[in-house]
């Protein structure tokens, strides 16, 4: 479809929107190219679950192929120029291995993006990392936050983006307060040391791998700990880590009206942080979330320094083809979401017409808005459909082929 032929129209009526006014294809338009999501390098490569893991060809086995491959979604669907880069798995010499990232970068085309301490995978962080009672333990702990930060700062990334596995198992064996005041302390000094533009992301998660209690459970921790350690510091939210049933639009709403909303980590999940491609069950959840962000950002809240990042592993389908499905469906699912009439809703909500508010709000939800999405993209040089341009292309093939002796090396859990 040629752009410009088709006009869209969302009528706010409810039920089945029409798309056929060019007034709602310049709101369409106009939201599609502010949209921009990160996509994750560990997204590429060969990664399972604790039981194991079902290798794939085309995985990528160095953070050359992760570049490679983050930078062929980029240009097949134009919206994600940076890549998050988890400091061990990407970089495992520290602010040493920066020159040839930066390589990378002007090779592939797509810029660095958040980047990821790991304070989890060293032996000595069995009993947790900046909340270990060993004070020895701590200190290297937050020496590995500020080299990520040294890190950041040569890169010119603006994002440290922090999770930890801290917590316990067993009821009665740790104090939680004791670590609590660990990690005011290990946060502070961490947000102390970031250059001005630099942003501390505090991810919360209330399970795994500990499964009595997490150091940072929730959003709430996680915003007194942002607040704690200073300005520049805000919550990360990972769609994925919330007890099922929680409705996450409402935490999204409290970080926006507090202005401590720094990002998201997306992914999908049926039971717990299953890590499945966005939106592949329960895309009326994400719909939520943008729907809140929309209309912050008419209220004036600023949505610009929100960080849109995916946060998946594919295990059982090609790297590259749940990736770009995955960008396609957040564009998808940004688009709807500011397909709303908020103005209409915001009325319909003011005079408790519940069936109306509803039908309006579920009436964006229900549009099929792909063609639209593909008018955007032929109109911005892009494919009209980046999955099938990648069938076409013969990409992941040619990785299986190149790649195929490294990637298949199998390694178990166990
Ligand atoms: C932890 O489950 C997490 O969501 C954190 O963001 C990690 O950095 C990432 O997953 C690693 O896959
Ligand atoms: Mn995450």
């Amino acid at each position: 479809m040629q752009a410009g032929k088709k006009r869209f129209h969302a009528t706010g009526e409810g039920k089945m929107m029409k798309l056929s006014d060019s007034a709602v294809q310049d709101v369409a338009f106009k939201a599609l190219d502010a949209f921009k999501i990160e996509i994750p390098s560990w997204g590429f490569a060969n990664t399972g679950t604790r039981f194991g893991k079902f290798v794939q060809a085309a995985a990528a086995t160095t953070i050359e192929e992760k570049f490679a491959d983050a930078g062929e979604v980029n240009k097949l669907t134009g919206v994600t120029p940076t890549v998050a880069l988890h400091v061990l798995w990407d970089l495992p010499n520290g602010v040493k291995d920066v020159p040839e990232v930066k390589g990378l970068e002007k090779r592939f085309g797509v810029k660095s993006g958040s980047i990821n301490p790991n304070l989890f995978q060293d032996q000595e962080y069995k009993y947790g990392s900046l909340c270990n009672p060993s004070a020895d333990i701590r200190a290297h702990a937050l020496e590995h936050m500020l080299d990520s930060i040294e890190i950041g700062k040569a890169l010119g990334s603006r994002d440290i983006s922090l999770w930890m596995a801290d917590g316990s198992n067993y009821p009665g064996t740790q104090s939680m307060r004791k670590r609590i005041t660990w990690l005011e302390e290990a946060l502070k000094a961490s947000h102390d040391q970031m250059a001005p533009g630099q942003r501390l992301l505090v991810e919360y998660k209330p399970f795994e791998p500990a499964f009595y209690h997490t150091d940072i459970a929730d959003w709430g921790m996680s915003s007194h700990l942002a607040k704690f350690a200073g300005p520049q510091a805000r919550v990360l939210v990972d769609t994925g880590h919330h007890y099922s049933a929680q409705n996450i639009e409402q935490i999204v709403a409290w970080l926006l009206h507090t202005n401590m909303l720094g990002g998201f980590h997306f992914n999908d999940r049926r039971y717990a942080d299953d890590d499945l491609t966005l939106g592949s069950i329960d895309p009326y959840q994400i719909f939520r979330i943008f729907h809140e962000i929309h209309a912050a950002t008419d209220d004036g809240l600023g949505s610009g320094e929100i960080a849109y990042m995916i946060d998946q592993s594919h295990n059982l389908k090609g790297k590259m083809e749940a990736m770009v499905q995955t960008v396609a469906t957040a564009q998808e699912l940004y688009l709807k979401a500011a397909l709303v009439d908020r103005k209409k809703l915001a009325g319909l909500q003011h005079s408790c017409d519940l069936v109306d508010a509803e039908e309006l709000y579920r009436g964006a939800f229900w549009t099929d808005v792909r063609p639209v999405v593909s008018a955007w993209r032929v109109a911005r040089g892009l494919p009209a459909d980046p999955l099938a341009a990648l069938k076409e292309s013969g990409y992941v093939e040619r990785a299986a082929k190149e790649r195929g002796s490294r990637s298949m090396a199998v390694s178990s859990y166990a």
